[in-house]
């Protein structure tokens, strides 16, 4: 088996030397299966970025030598757990013919949510360095919003960007950057006018080479607008520009990436209309961490910081040191993400065991089929 890979052109998709160790033990799987299925021909497999993910399969880069940048997922891989899905920003081996997906590399990083369409997870994107967490100069903004996004993102061990665009549409700009800096001390923040490219300058450390960089927030806020302002000009369709339908929807449909000038990629997304987070226990945590460290100064070990004596949550609350606004959001974001981390679990095992049933009903059929042959 071979892997055919030119690395000077996976770089500025933002392939980074890390993901060769995934790559060598996925190429050590493929040699060792091949050894013990001798009758398989031998295929070469080519490695590749997904750029989007489309109803009918994914689109890669590079293309692969026939041209062919849009590649078929069979069946299979929607079958088991969502992880084991491809999303945009997946580092993929793709069979160098016909283009089918063989193996998706280990991620670095992956931002997922609870699907908005019931149950189970939906993936975002994979292997990001960067989140440019985006909101506007006006009623989107949301500390409670930004801190879904920073749950979700801080789970993954991406670094967040807190984004607030349409400066120029606000007379209050002073009060929006001090609202983002008494809430948010620890993240950056920028306030930015979209359109103007001296005022995204300072996004600039985050797009060097081998940099990927995710775009989060609701539709409008002006993502897209970002991701053409930063490449210099129009790759992606804004708002301003788009081909609407009567009822008004995105232009953005789905996730795609972008090369910028500065050498990182930059992933677009639709706008989310809300983000309802599961599996982000650690980043609701280490969001909080403030508060957590308060709680394990109060007297009993399950204080629920209401109205228990010895309560070094609520003290810090009355001495102002704490927002109430942030705890309350801190019980908020932990009931939420346990219930829909459990739903998600329920949803996994009865999915395996349905898998287990089908899988024993179609032995069951070859067996009795071999007695009568
Ligand atoms: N004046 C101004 N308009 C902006 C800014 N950012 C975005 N817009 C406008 O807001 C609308 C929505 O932007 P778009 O990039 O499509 O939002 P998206 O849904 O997040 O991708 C478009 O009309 C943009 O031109 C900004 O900073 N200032
Ligand atoms: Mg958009
Ligand atoms: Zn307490």
């Amino acid at each position: 088996m071979t892997i055919y890979a030119d690395i000077s052109s996976l770089t500025v998709l933002g392939w980074q030397p890390g993901f060769m160790q995934g790559l060598l033990a996925i190429d050590a799987d493929v040699q060792t299966n091949l050894d013990h299925a001798q009758a398989t021909p031998a295929k070469s497999l080519r490695l590749v970025r997904v750029t989007a993910v489309q109803r009918t399969g994914l689109q890669v880069a590079p293309a692969l030598s026939s041209g062919m940048d849009k590649v078929p997922v069979s069946g299979k891989w929607f079958r088991g757990a969502e992880e084991s899905r491809p999303t945009v920003g997946d580092w993929v081996l793709v069979d160098a013919q016909s283009g089918a997906l063989q193996h998706i590399l280990p991620r670095r990083s992956l931002v997922k949510r609870l699907s908005p369409s019931g149950g189970g997870l939906q993936l975002i994107a994979a292997n990001v360095d960067a989140a440019f967490i985006v909101t506007s100069c006006n009623t989107d903004f949301s500390p409670a919003r930004l801190e879904r996004y920073l749950s979700v993102v801080l789970e993954s061990g991406i670094e967040p960007v807190l984004i607030l665009t349409k400066s120029d549409l606000t007379d209050d700009v002073v009060a929006y950057q001090d609202e983002l800096h008494a809430q948010f001390k620890n993240i950056a923040s920028f306030v930015v006018n979209a359109l103007d490219e001296a005022s995204v300058l300072p996004l600039l450390p985050w797009c060097a080479a081998g940099q990927t960089i995710a775009l989060l927030g609701s539709s409008g806020v002006g993502k897209s607008t970002l991701v053409n302002t930063l490449s210099g000009h129009q790759v992606q369709l804004t708002q301003n520009t788009r081909e609407e339908d009567d009822k008004g929807r995105h232009t953005t449909t789905n996730r795609s990436l972008h090369k910028l000038p500065q050498g990182g990629v930059i992933l677009d997304s639709p706008g989310m209309r809300e983000l309802q987070i599961a599996e982000a226990e650690e980043g609701v945590d280490l969001l909080f961490a403030d508060v957590d460290e308060l709680a394990q100064m109060c007297r009993f070990n399950d204080c629920a910081h209401q109205a228990e004596p010895g309560c070094a949550v609520q003290q810090a609350v009355t001495d102002g040191d704490l927002d109430p606004r942030r705890l309350e959001s801190y019980g908020k974001l932990k009931v939420e993400e346990s219930i829909n981390r459990e739903s998600v679990a329920q949803r996994h095992s009865r999915e395996r065991q349905f898998g287990k049933k089908v899988k024993m009903a179609s032995a069951d059929k070859h067996r009795k089929k071999a007695l009568e042959d």
